[in-house]
């Protein structure tokens, strides 16, 4: 078998985008029943937007942060995980950067990791700037935050035109220049800064390799390109463990 990984000391960062949750039952973004399908970009995820109509865009995320407290990690982020676990008892070394804000990953155990766009159950006090995580499906909002400022609460979502959250690029920056092998799935590669990062990895002399179902927009960049589910490959190809061990919780 041609593992992605073929070795526990070896240093890899791998970077996930919304095809990794597909199968958890969560929307993606772009393609047929993607979100962008049913809303407009610009009239949910921009700050302009939040400025214009909070209503409308607290209404588009208590729906997504509804759907990801009722949906489960699948295989694929399972065997991200192991991998991790498998790295780190083998003398390598691990970093998930994902562009996810579904809270997936951490469920299901990855801790070297980097929430790149944010996340659903975390909010932020546009006046005070305290972020917390937040699970509650508020029935009255935008949710005012109790602070001597009096601010209202926004998701604590990185929007269109707005950049990463501080240290968070350079830390993902730092991690790929020490790493040997860079693995990127589940993402169309057209939202920078992300998409950069694997010709960025290239242009270091990293081995990159892309899982995805269908090519992304960037496809010509990997050294390794494998079509299909992640769910149903990682498992199986992400590095070489006891059949069972790393495709479900515990
Ligand atoms: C499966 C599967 C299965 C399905 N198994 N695979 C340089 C050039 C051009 C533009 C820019 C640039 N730099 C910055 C910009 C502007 C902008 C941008 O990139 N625009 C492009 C769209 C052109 N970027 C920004 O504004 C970023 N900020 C920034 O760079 O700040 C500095 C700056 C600002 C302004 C100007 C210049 C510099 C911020 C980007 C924030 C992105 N936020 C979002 C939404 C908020 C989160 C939310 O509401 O949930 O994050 S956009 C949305 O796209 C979300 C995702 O994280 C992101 C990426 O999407 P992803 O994950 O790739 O999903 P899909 O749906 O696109 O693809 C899924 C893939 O999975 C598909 O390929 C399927 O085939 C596959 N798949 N099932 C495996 N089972």
């Amino acid at each position: 078998m041609d593992w992605i990984v073929d070795r526990p000391d070896r240093s890899v960062v791998v970077m996930t985008g919304a095809g990794i949750s597909a199968e958890s039952g969560i929307q993606t973004f772009r393609g047929a029943g993607g979100l962008w399908r049913n809303y407009r970009i610009e009239e949910v995820a921009s700050p302009v937007a939040f400025g214009r109509d909070p209503k409308l865009v607290w209404e588009f995320y208590l729906m997504r942060r509804k759907q990801a407290l009722s949906c489960e990690p699948n295989p694929a982020h399972f065997a991200i995980a192991a991998l991790e676990d498998w790295l780190e008892s083998g003398g390598g070394s691990f970093f998930l950067v994902t562009q996810n804000v579904d809270g997936l990953h951490l469920r299901a155990g990855s801790r070297n990791m980097v929430e790149m766009h944010g996340s659903l159950l975390f909010s932020r006090c546009t006046a005070c700037h305290q972020v917390f995580r937040d699970e509650t499906v508020y029935e009255d909002y935008p949710p005012h935050h109790d602070c001597p400022a009096g601010g209202i609460l926004r998701p604590h979502i990185v929007w269109f035109g707005e950049s990463l959250f501080p240290g968070d690029l350079e830390r993902i920056e730092t991690e790929l220049n020490r790493c040997e092998l860079f693995i990127v799935a589940g993402t169309s590669g057209v939202v920078y800064p992300a998409a950069g990062l694997a010709a960025h990895a290239r242009a270091m002399g990293k081995e990159v390799v892309c899982v995805n179902l269908e090519p992304p927009a960037n496809v010509d960049l990997f050294d390794r390109y494998v079509e299909g589910k992640a769910g149903e490959m990682l498992p199986h190809i992400l590095f070489p463990a006891e059949e069972g061990t790393h495709d479900s919780e515990g």
